[in-house]
């Protein structure tokens, strides 16, 4: 099988291990080429650190894509992550731009966790992330993003009903695979609630105690990977949450649970040979 090539579109922050520094790799550990287009540079991400220096480069994105199309490179999945609002509409351009028949288009929306929306951005930026839900084939938000995206109440105690609901209205929007990370029904479990074919499947380990940066960003790229190595949808979201497991794993054996400093991915990667073949 010839190599798989992706596209992530999102920030590189350079401090804290998210978006594009934690997408590269953990797509690249599955055998897949991974071209990032950076749509800011960051000093570091948006949480738990006071502040951020910050490049927008939303008017190079449009350029850098064109350049691309002089020359033979088709990509099997764009994967989007944290983005402002106005790369939005650059982004479904993109899309037009690059997509082929067999391209996966995979959108996680990025844009908030526990109950609220990341400092950058307000309730428009929730409308405009719609418009790439609706053109994705897959979705992965965490609970926080699938509340925003179908204007659902938030709620930190709730049973399968209320999410199967949740997933329903998010597959009104368009996408056929989704999956909601982060689920737990039980205290010290956590799993991932996955939908595809009408069918509804629950995945989950026991949990570590605290909160942890950058674990979606691990996540949406894991499920990326694992989908461009035709694993199933169930495995492909079930090794990503293996892989969030063993990162946050590391981090508390290190004794570095600080939000700012991300988790110790790097150590969980050699999870992802593991659990794949190359064909
Ligand atoms: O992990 C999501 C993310 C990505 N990029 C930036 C962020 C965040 C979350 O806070 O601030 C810049």
């Amino acid at each position: 099988m010839s190599q798989k090539r992706c596209l992530t579109i999102q920030d590189y922050s350079c401090l804290g291990r998210c978006s594009l520094t934690v997408a590269l790799p953990t797509i690249s550990a599955f055998g897949v080429e991974t071209v990032g287009l950076p749509t800011a540079i960051l000093s570091n991400h948006t949480a738990g650190f006071k502040n951020w220096t910050y490049v927008d480069l939303t008017s190079y994105m449009l350029d850098i894509v064109d350049h691309w199309k002089e020359y033979d490179h088709n990509f099997d999945a764009i994967y989007t992550g944290y983005l402002a609002s106005e790369q939005v509409d650059i982004v479904l351009k993109i899309f037009n731009k690059l997509k082929e028949t067999n391209t996966k288009i995979i959108v996680d929306p990025a844009f908030g966790d526990n109950g609220t929306l990341y400092k950058a951005f307000d309730l428009s930026h929730v409308e405009e992330i719609k418009k790439l839900i609706k053109e994705a084939d897959i979705t992965m938000p965490n609970l926080t993003e699938a509340c925003f995206l179908t204007g659902t109440e938030y709620k930190k105690d709730y049973d399968e009903n209320y999410i199967q609901e949740l997933i329903y209205k998010l597959s009104l929007l368009g996408p056929k695979q989704i999956c909601i990370s982060g689920i737990s029904f039980k205290e010290g479990i956590v799993g991932c609630y996955i939908y595809e074919n009408n069918k509804f499947s629950y995945y989950s380990t026991p949990s570590y105690p605290g909160k942890y940066h950058g674990t979606g960003d691990i996540f949406a790229s894991s499920v990326v990977g694992g989908i461009l190595s035709n694993l199933t949808f169930y495995d492909a979201c079930s090794l990503a949450h293996d892989l969030v497991h063993l990162s946050i794993y590391y981090s508390i054996k290190d004794k570095r649970t600080d939000l700012t400093q991300g988790v110790e991915f790097e150590k969980a990667l050699s999870l992802i040979p593991q659990r794949i073949e190359h064909k």
